[in-house]
């Protein structure tokens, strides 16, 4: 049983889940959940937007909940966030407090959340193109851009997912992926709780914690179904599992047909993004081809155009620039409307940035992203000027050039060419970039050059780096 509205624990209301989230070693009942949420909801009611620093806890999930009941805008904040992104992101997001635990020497408030504190009040629901939430995301270049998602794109968003995995109450999800990502967080645990199937967060997502803990719904990004493969004692311990899905990168051909062979059913595999969330997917009941990500999802419209905005037919072998419309897709960028206005067609299609072939029954290919300055490493993205901005603040940096070069594991590593002023480690500048942003962003590697490859215009020719 779906409805449209957005709170996640309107759905099957009445029915309690014993084990509805079990997280970081708490397990909360769906009732728990409701009344620690509420409860949450009575103290933040004056409240616009508040920033939760969104660990993977028991306290995430109730703040979150506790914001979608009282009508008030989330701002997810990476718990690795370094200084200068933590700055910006409370800067450009407006947020009044935290909700929950504060990082160290933060000097907006803090409203706790107490996951013992119960509340039976009932509030009515907010309007359904209200901003649920603000996800920061990498652009290109510059610091990462306020995604505004509406309440009514997650409903629909969810509600679409269900439909095309027959993902029902019936079902344990499991996965350990990020609580500050539409994955992890809007599927993972909005999607669970809508749809009234208990969730179990395994931590850090390793082969051996998603083998013990017998779910029968598994997402993960590929770098996670790459270990699995890897580690074929915990992958066979997945053949009882209904569903496996994957998504947030590609998924490399080999390890969709080694787990196919391993758990004895080829994976799901769909593609989204922070700003139209998930939109193509393969299906329960469908086909599932190796590299390719589906059909739209209900109430997903797509095209292909070229460089100039002519049509790229869809007949399995043309590539173009994948554009879509839908329900599910965002309001703009928070305070960017040059950005907002440039991801879009004059006609009102939003411009994804990747680069896809579609094939005469409709099915996608994913064929890569039109700019080199997006970088997707272990599921997360990346933009190569974030991470060379912080580069070139060390003092013995002259010039930067990052790329994402092709890496078995994380799909893309973040590889940064540095013309250095005078001597440094690698280390020291990989340290530098993990003290002014998160973890995840941090290079793997430093290459030393003497010169970066420039066309005549002095533009740093990033293809010919790698
Ligand atoms: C990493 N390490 C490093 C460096 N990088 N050490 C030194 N220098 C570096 N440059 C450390 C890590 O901190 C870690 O240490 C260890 O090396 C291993 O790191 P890593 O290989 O990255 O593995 P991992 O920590 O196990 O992470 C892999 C992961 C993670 C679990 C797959 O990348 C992940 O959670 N990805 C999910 C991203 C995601 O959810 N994206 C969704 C975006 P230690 O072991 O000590 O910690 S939403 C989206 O894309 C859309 C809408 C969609 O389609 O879903
Ligand atoms: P993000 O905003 O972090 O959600 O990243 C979105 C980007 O991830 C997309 O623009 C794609 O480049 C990539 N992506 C997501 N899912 C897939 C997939 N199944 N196959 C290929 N690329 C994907």
């Amino acid at each position: 049983m779906l409805l449209a509205s957005l709170n996640p624990l309107s759905v099957a209301r009445g029915t309690d889940i014993p084990n509805a989230a079990t997280i970081d070693g708490v397990t909360l009942s769906r009732s728990d959940v409701l009344g620690a949420a509420t409860a949450v909801a009575e103290r933040i009611a004056r409240a616009d937007r508040l920033a939760v620093l969104a660990r993977p806890t028991a306290a995430t999930v109730i703040a979150v909940t506790g914001c979608l009941i009282a009508g008030v805008t989330v701002v997810p904040v990476p718990p690795d966030s370094g200084p200068a992104e933590l700055a910006h992101i409370l800067g450009d997001s407006g947020a009044q407090a935290w909700l929950g635990e504060a990082p160290p020497g933060s000097e907006l408030p803090a409203i706790p959340v107490r996951l013992h504190a119960r509340s039976w009040h009932s509030y009515p629901e907010p309007a359904d193109d209200a901003t649920a939430f603000i996800l920061y995301t990498s652009g290109t270049t510059g610091p990462p851009k306020g995604v505004l998602l509406s309440r009514r794109a997650i409903a629909a968003g969810l509600d679409s997912l269900a439909q095309a995995w027959q993902w029902t109450a019936d079902d344990v999800l499991v996965h350990g992926l990020p609580l500050f990502h539409v994955h992890g967080l809007i599927l993972g645990v909005l999607g669970a709780l809508r749809v009234g199937s208990p969730l179990i967060h395994t931590g850090k997502p390793t082969p051996q914690v998603y083998a013990a803990a017998g779910g029968s719904l598994y997402f993960g990004v590929p770098t996670v179904w790459s270990r699995v493969v890897e580690d074929p004692a915990s992958a066979q311990a997945l053949r009882s599992a209904r569903l496996l899905v994957s998504g947030s990168a590609p998924l490399p051909v080999p390890v969709f047909e080694r787990l196919a062979e391993l758990t004895g059913q080829p994976p799901v595999e769909r593609y989204g993004m922070s700003e139209t969330l998930i939109t193509l997917s393969t299906r329960f009941d469908g086909e599932r081809r190796p590299g390719w990500v589906g059909l739209p999802l209900a109430g997903v419209q797509t095209r292909l155009r070229d460089e100039r905005g002519g049509q790229v037919a869809h007949d399995g072998e043309a590539v173009g620039g994948l554009e879509v419309r839908a329900p599910t897709l965002f309001d703009g960028y928070l305070n960017r409307p040059d950005a907002t206005a440039q991801s879009q067609t004059p006609d009102g299609w939003f411009i994804t940035g990747d680069v896809a072939v579609i094939d005469r029954d409709g099915f996608h290919r994913i064929v890569g992203r039109a700019s080199t300055d997006l970088i997707k490493s272990g599921g997360y993205r990346i933009g190569a000027g974030e991470v060379e901005t912080a580069l070139l603040g060390h003092p013995a940096v002259a010039e930067v050039a990052v790329v994402g070069i092709a890496d078995d594991d994380l799909g893309q590593r973040i590889v940064g060419y540095v013309v250095a002023r005078e001597t440094v480690s690698e280390t020291d500048l990989i340290e530098h970039v993990a003290t002014q942003l998160s973890a995840h962003k941090r290079p793997r590697e430093i290459r030393f050059v003497d010169s970066l490859p420039r066309n005549a215009m002095g533009k740093v020719q990033k293809r010919q780096l790698g």
